[in-house]
C-alpha cells in the first residue's frame, strides 16, 4: 500500500537510535529532547490509527511539563479529552521501541489487532509548549500524521489542558465549547465574571494575584487571556519567560517540593500568589506571613476549598448529589481527616497519576480530584449538570435555591473538566475566595498540614519495589514494609510509604508526622535495596 511506503520513507528521516528503549508512562514519553524525534513521528502514526479506530479527533501534546528545558515528551489525548486508554499506551510503547526495519510489522500488527479501517478519515490536533525543541518535535508528529494520510490541525503554542479542551469541544460538536483558544478564554472568563458578581464588597486588594508562570506556556496564555477578564482579576505576572529559564528555580513543582517561593517573584507579606508548572496543568498557592514564614496551599488545600464551596451551594440548592474528593497517598493526612470528619464527604485514595484519580472521580455526581502537587479538577456527572440546569429554569424554585443553582452552573463553566488546568483552577479559586470573602490566611487556616517530606532515592533497580493498597504499602522486597512500620510506630501521627516513580528512575519516599522522620526511613530503604 502506498501509505506504508510513505511511512517507510518518512520514518527513515526520523530514525530510532538503535537499542533505545522507552516506555509510555504516567506522563507519556518523557526524556532528553534529542532522543525523541522517532517517538514523535511514531506517535503521529499512532494518533492517526487511534483517530481512525474511534472515528474521532485525537490530540497529541508535545511537552515535558515541569522537567528541565532540555527534556521533552509527548502525550496522546482520547476523544473526550481524557488520557489515552491503557491498551493503546501499550501500543505506544511497542511502536516506540520497534527497531527501524520492524516498524511496519508492529504498525500492521496494531491495525490488525484493533481492526482499524484504513479507509476511515483521521483527524489529529497537535499542540506544543515553549521549549526550544518543541517546534521541530511537533513537526515530526505532523509528519507522522500525514505519512498515514491523516488530517492535522496544529494549534501551535498551547497549554496541555487547552489542547485537551479543544479535542473534547471538537468531538462533542461544540457542546462543550468552541474548539479555539479564543473560545476557551471566552467560556472560562464569562463564567468567572458571572461568578464574581456574587462577590459583594470585594476590594481591589482582593482582586489582585501574583502569578509565577514558570517561564513557560502558562505565562503566555495568562497574558493572552487578560483582556477577557475585564479587570475583575488583576494579575501581576512573574517568570514570564522573557528572562529566566523554563522551570528553573520556579514553577509549581519547585515550590511544592522545595516548600519555598520561586525566584524571580517579589512578594509582600500576606499577598496571595500562585505558581503554574511548565505546561500549566498544575497550580499551587502560597503566601509569606509578617514573620517571613512561607505557607504553601497545595492540591489538598485547593480540593478542600473547592469541595467546601460546592457542598454549601448544593445544600442551598436543595439538591441530592453524591460528592467525593479523590486523593493519592501523597495527600497530607490532615486534609483527609478534615474532609472525612469535619466536611463529611467521601474520600477515595487512588494510585499516583491523574488518569486514576479522574476515573475514580467519574463515579460520583460531583468528584473533586487533586494530587497534592496541584494537578486536578472537578467532574460533574451528566445527571448532576441536568439537575442544576433544570433548577435554574424552574419557575417554582425560590430565589435562594435559584441563586445557588446559577452559581453552580457558572462554576461548571469555569472548570475545564477534561483535565487539571492551572488557568481554570486559578479562576475558580479566585472566584471562590472572592464570593466567600475569604483571605488566603483564612483559607490556609482551614486545617494545619502535618510536617512532611518527600525525597528521591536512587537505587540500582527501582522495580524491586512493588506496592499495594493505592501504593501505600510495599509488598516487596520482603521486610521493607515491616522496617517502615517499625519506624512509623515510634512517632505520633506518622505515616510513610515508598513507591517507584513512574516518570523518573528513582524511588520516592514520603513521610509525615508531628516531627520529621523521613531521613531514617529513607536510610532503611537504601539498606534494603542494596542488599
Ligand atoms: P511519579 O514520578 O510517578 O511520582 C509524578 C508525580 C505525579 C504525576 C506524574 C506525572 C509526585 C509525587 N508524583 O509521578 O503526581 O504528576 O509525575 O507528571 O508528585
Ligand atoms: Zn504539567
Amino acid at each position: 500500500m502506498a501509505q506504508f511506503q510513505e511511512v517507510s520513507k518518512q520514518s527513515s528521516q526520523h530514525p530510532k537510535p538503535a537499542g533505545l528503549v522507552l516506555q509510555y508512562g504516567t506522563a507519556g514519553f518523557r526524556t532528553s529532547a534529542k532522543l525523541l524525534y522517532h517517538i514523535m513521528f511514531r506517535m503521529g502514526l499512532l494518533a492517526t490509527l487511534r483517530s481512525k479506530k474511534t472515528k474521532a479527533t485525537i490530540g497529541v501534546m508535545v511537552t515535558a511539563s515541569h522537567n528541565p528545558e532540555e527534556d521533552n515528551g509527548v502525550k496522546l489525548i482520547d476523544p473526550m479529552g481524557e488520557m489515552v486508554t491503557p491498551s493503546w499506551e501499550g501500543y505506544a510503547t511497542q511502536l516506540a521501541n520497534a527497531e527501524q526495519d520492524d516498524l511496519l510489522n508492529v504498525l500492521k500488527d496494531i491495525i490488525e489487532k484493533e481492526a482499524v479501517n484504513m479507509s476511515q478519515e483521521a483527524n489529529v490536533f497537535v499542540g506544543k509548549d515553549t521549549r526550544g525543541s518543541s517546534a521541530s518535535l511537533s513537526q515530526a508528529v505532523l509528519d507522522g500524521v500525514s505519512a498515514l494520510g491523516g488530517h492535522s490541525k496544529d494549534y501551535g503554542l498551547v497549554t496541555t489542558p487547552q489542547l485537551h479542551y479543544m479535542v473534547c469541544c471538537q468531538n462533542t460538536q461544540g457542546k462543550y465549547g468552541e474548539a479555539t483558544v479564543e473560545g476557551y478564554y471566552r467560556k472560562l472568563c464569562q463564567a468567572f465574571i458571572q461568578l464574581i458578581k456574587n462577590a459583594t464588597n470585594c476590594t481591589d486588594d482582593q482582586k489582585h494575584l501574583c502569578v509565577d508562570g514558570a517561564n513557560g506556556i502558562g505565562a503566555l496564555k495568562v497574558l493572552e487571556m487578560e483582556s477577557h477578564l475585564k479587570s475583575e482579576l488583576q494579575i501581576s505576572l512573574f517568570n514570564d519567560g522573557s528572562k529566566g529559564k523554563l522551570n528553573h528555580q520556579c514553577g509549581a513543582d519547585f515550590v511544592k517540593v522545595q516548600q519555598k517561593p520561586p525566584t524571580g517573584i517579589k512578594i509582600n507579606p500576606g499577598e496571595r500568589c500562585c505558581s503554574f508548572d511548565g505546561d500549566a496543568d498544575r497550580i499551587v498557592y502560597y503566601y509569606t506571613d509578617s514573620e517571613g514564614e512561607f505557607h504553601l496551599l497545595d492540591g489538598d488545600k485547593i480540593a478542600t476549598v473547592i469541595v467546601t464551596f460546592l457542598k454549601e451551594l448544593i445544600t442551598q440548592a436543595g439538591l441530592d448529589l453524591k460528592i467525593a474528593v479523590v486523593q493519592t497517598a501523597y495527600a497530607n493526612g490532615s486534609s483527609t481527616h478534615y474532609l472525612e470528619d469535619t466536611m463529611k464527604v467521601i474520600v477515595r485514595c487512588t494510585k499516583t497519576g491523574v488518569k486514576h484519580l479522574h476515573h475514580a472521580a467519574q463515579e460520583f455526581d460531583v468528584g473533586v480530584y487533586f494530587e497534592a502537587n496541584g494537578h486536578g479538577t472537578t467532574l460533574f456527572s451528566k445527571a448532576a449538570e441536568e439537575k442544576i440546569q433544570q433548577l435554574t429554569e424552574d419557575p417554582n424554585t425560590n430565589d435562594e435555591r435559584k441563586r445557588a443553582a446559577r452559581l453552580l452552573k457558572n462554576t461548571i463553566n469555569v472548570i475545564n473538566q477534561t483535565v487539571g488546568d492551572a488557568i481554570s483552577d486559578m479562576l475558580l479559586i479566585e472566584a471562590i475566595l472572592a464570593i466567600k470573602g475569604m483571605t488566603v490566611q483564612q483559607w490556609d487556616a482551614i486545617y494545619t498540614d502535618l510536617p512532611n517530606r518527600q525525597l528521591k532515592v536512587k537505587v540500582s533497580d527501582r522495580r524491586v519495589i512493588d506496592t499495594t493498597d493505592a501504593e501505600r504499602r510495599a509488598v516487596s522486597p520482603a521486610g521493607l514494609q515491616e522496617a517502615i512500620d517499625s519506624l512509623v510506630k515510634k512517632h505520633k501521627l506518622a505515616r510513610s510509604f515508598v513507591r517507584p516513580s513512574g516518570t523518573e528512575d528513582v524511588v520516592r519516599v514520603y513521610a509525615e508526622a508531628d516531627t520529621q522522620v523521613v531521613i531514617s526511613i529513607s536510610r532503611a530503604i537504601l539498606t534494603f535495596s542494596s542488599s
